[in-house]
C-alpha cells in the first residue's frame, strides 16, 4: 500500500480516523451513529439545519435511532453535525448517503450526488476515503463521482481512495439493522476497496468484498428490481385469477407452502416508498444507454403502475351493486401509507387512487392513523384533507371504503360489520363477505352478491 493508504488504514484500525457522513436521513444518521459506536469521533453533515440542531441537542428523528444513543454519543464528544462542509478539511473519510430520486420522466435526478460530490471536492486533500452509498445506476461512481473529485488535480485511488456500498436499511425492521446487514463493498482499486472494508469492519459485522464499484452498484439494483418485477408478477396473477374467479391469496398462501425454490409476494393496490418504484428505472435507464431494451423492468412497472386504475375499477364495480356510480358517492381510504404500520407517504399508490377517485366525481376521505393531514400539493385534488376517525358509527356514512393500507390499527371487525360496501385491496378481511369485493379474488355468494336490476 502507498504511504496514504498505509496511514489511513492505521488512523481506522486505531480508531483515529475522523469519519463523516453526508446525508442524515434514515441511511445516513444510523450509519453516523454506528462510526461512532465504533469509535470514531464521527460528524455528520447535511443542509438542513434542524436536523443538525436536532443531533447536536442529543436528540432522534430517525425511528430506528434511539435518542439515548444520540445522547449519549453526545456527551462522549464522539458524535456532532454541522451544515458546514469546510469540516471536510478535518475529516479522513466521507459517506455520501444522499437521495437519488427520479425526475417526472422517470430518468435518474443526480443533482443530490452531484451538489454533495462537489461540496466534499471543495475540501478534499490526501489520504481521504469518500465512499457513495446512495442507490443508484451502474458507472455512477466512475462515470461522475470520480470526475468531480478528480477536478481538484487530485488523482482518485492514489491521493484519495474511492468506493461504492449500497445501503440497505429497512426503515422498523426490528432485526436487520445496519450494524447486522451484510455490507457490499466495491472499490475503485484494490487498495480502495481494502480502506473501505476496513472502515465498515469497525461498525458492521460481515462485509461483502465485490471486484468492482460497478458490481456493487448493480447488486442493489438487482435486489430492488428482483422486489418490483415479482410484485408486478403477482399483481398481473391478481388481474388474471379476477377473471377466472380464483382467488389469488389462497394461491399464494398455498404456493409459498414450498419449501425450496419460491417467495412469496402479494397483489396490491399499486407500489410505494422510495425505493422499489424507482430504483428500477436507474437501472432500464442505463440499460437503455448501451441499446439494450429491459423489457421485464418497464412491463413490471406498467402492470404496477396500473393497480391504482384497477382498483378504482374495483370501486365502481362495487357501487354499481347499489345502483350508484363513484361520481357523487362517498368514499373513503383506509391507510395512505405506502405500506403497513408506517408513516411514510412517498410514492403511495393511496395518493393516485384518491386523485382517480375524486377525478371521478367522488366525496373522498381518509383515515390513517399514522398521517394525520394530507397536503393538497401531495395529490390531485390540490386541497388539504385531514384523516377522519374509523370508529364505529362513523363508517356507515360512506358508500364505500377501499382498504389501501392494511394497518394494523384498523378495527376490521368494525369495518364488516358497518360498511355497506368495502374493496379490499390487502386481503386484510380473511373471512369472504357479499359486501367485500377483494383484489384479485371471486366476491363471496349471499344477499349483497346480487345485482340490483332496474
Ligand atoms: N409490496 C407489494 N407486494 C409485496 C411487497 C411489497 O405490493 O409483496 C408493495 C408495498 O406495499 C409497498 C412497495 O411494494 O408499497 C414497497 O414495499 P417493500 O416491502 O419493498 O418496502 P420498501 O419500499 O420499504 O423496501 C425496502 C427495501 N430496502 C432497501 O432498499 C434497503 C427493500 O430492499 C426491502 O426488501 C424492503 O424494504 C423490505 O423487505 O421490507
Amino acid at each position: 500500500m502507498s504511504a496514504l493508504a498505509d496511514s489511513l488504514r492505521d488512523k481506522l484500525r486505531g480508531r483515529r480516523a475522523r469519519t463523516g457522513v453526508v446525508g442524515l436521513g434514515y441511511v445516513g444518521l444510523p450509519l453516523a451513529v454506528e462510526l461512532a459506536k465504533a469509535g470514531f469521533q464521527t460528524t455528520g453533515i447535511d443542509l438542513d439545519e434542524r436536523k443538525v440542531q436536532s443531533i447536536n441537542d442529543g436528540r432522534s428523528y430517525i425511528p430506528d435511532v434511539p435518542t439515548a444513543d444520540v445522547q449519549k454519543l453526545r456527551a462522549a464528544g464522539s458524535l456532532d453535525a454541522t451544515t458546514d462542509f469546510s469540516i471536510v478539511t478535518s475529516l479522513d473519510t466521507i459517506n455520501i448517503c444522499v437521495p437519488t430520486p427520479l425526475r417526472k420522466t422517470k430518468d435518474p435526478d443526480m443533482s443530490y450526488i452531484v451538489s454533495a460530490v462537489e461540496a466534499v471536492a471543495k475540501y478534499l486533500h490526501p489520504g481521504m476515503l469518500i465512499v457513495l452509498e446512495s442507490t443508484t445506476y451502474p458507472g455512477t461512481t466512475e462515470e461522475v463521482v470520480q470526475p468531480l473529485l478528480e477536478q481538484t488535480g487530485f488523482k482518485a485511488g492514489q491521493d484519495f481512495f474511492l468506493a461504492f456500498s449500497p445501503e440497505r436499511v429497512d426503515p422498523g425492521n426490528p432485526t436487520f439493522q445496519t450494524h447486522n446487514v451484510p455490507k457490499v463493498v466495491g472499490g475503485l482499486t484494490p487498495v480502495c476497496l481494502d480502506l473501505a472494508a476496513e472502515l465498515y469492519g469497525t461498525a458492521i459485522k460481515t462485509i461483502v468484498r465485490v471486484s468492482s464499484t460497478r458490481v456493487a452498484e448493480m447488486v442493489k439494483l438487482l435486489e430492488n428490481t428482483f422486489r418490483a418485477v415479482n410484485i408486478g408478477l403477482v399483481n398481473e396473477l391478481a388481474l388474471m385469477c379476477d377473471r377466472m374467479h380464483i382467488d389469488v391469496w389462497e394461491v399464494v398462501d398455498a404456493a409459498k407452502t414450498k419449501p425450496f425454490g419460491f417467495m412469496a409476494f402479494y397483489p396490491g393496490p399499486g407500489l410505494g416508498g422510495h425505493c422499489i418504484p424507482i430504483d428500477p428505472f436507474y437501472l432500464s435507464w442505463k440499460a437503455k444507454q448501451t441499446g439494450f431494451d429491459p423489457r421485464f423492468i418497464e412491463l413490471a412497472g406498467h402492470i404496477n403502475a396500473g393497480m391504482p386504475h384497477y382498483v378504482v375499477d374495483k370501486v365502481s364495480e362495487a357501487l354499481n351493486t347499489r345502483r350508484k356510480a363513484i361520481n357523487g358517492s362517498s368514499i373513503l381510504i383506509a391507510g395512505v401509507a405506502y405500506k403497513r404500520d408506517i408513516d411514510d407517504m412517498r410514492e403511495s399508490p393511496a395518493l393516485d387512487v384518491l386523485s382517480l377517485l375524486h377525478a371521478r366525481g367522488a366525496k373522498v376521505a381518509y383515515a390513517d392513523p399514522y398521517v394525520p393531514e394530507l397536503h393538497g400539493r401531495e395529490w390531485a385534488g390540490k386541497y388539504d384533507l385531514k384523516a377522519v376517525d374509523l370508529t364505529r358509527g362513523s363508517i356507515s356514512e360512506y358508500d364505500c371504503i377501499v382498504i389501501i393500507t392494511d394497518h394494523k390499527a384498523f378495527d376490521y371487525d368494525a369495518l364488516v360489520a358497518e360498511a355497506d360496501l368495502i374493496v379490499d385491496t390487502r386481503n386484510a378481511i380473511k373471512k369472504p363477505h357479499p359486501n367485500v369485493f377483494k383484489l384479485g379474488a371471486p366476491r363471496a355468494e349471499g344477499e349483497g352478491h346480487k345485482i340490483a336490476i332496474a
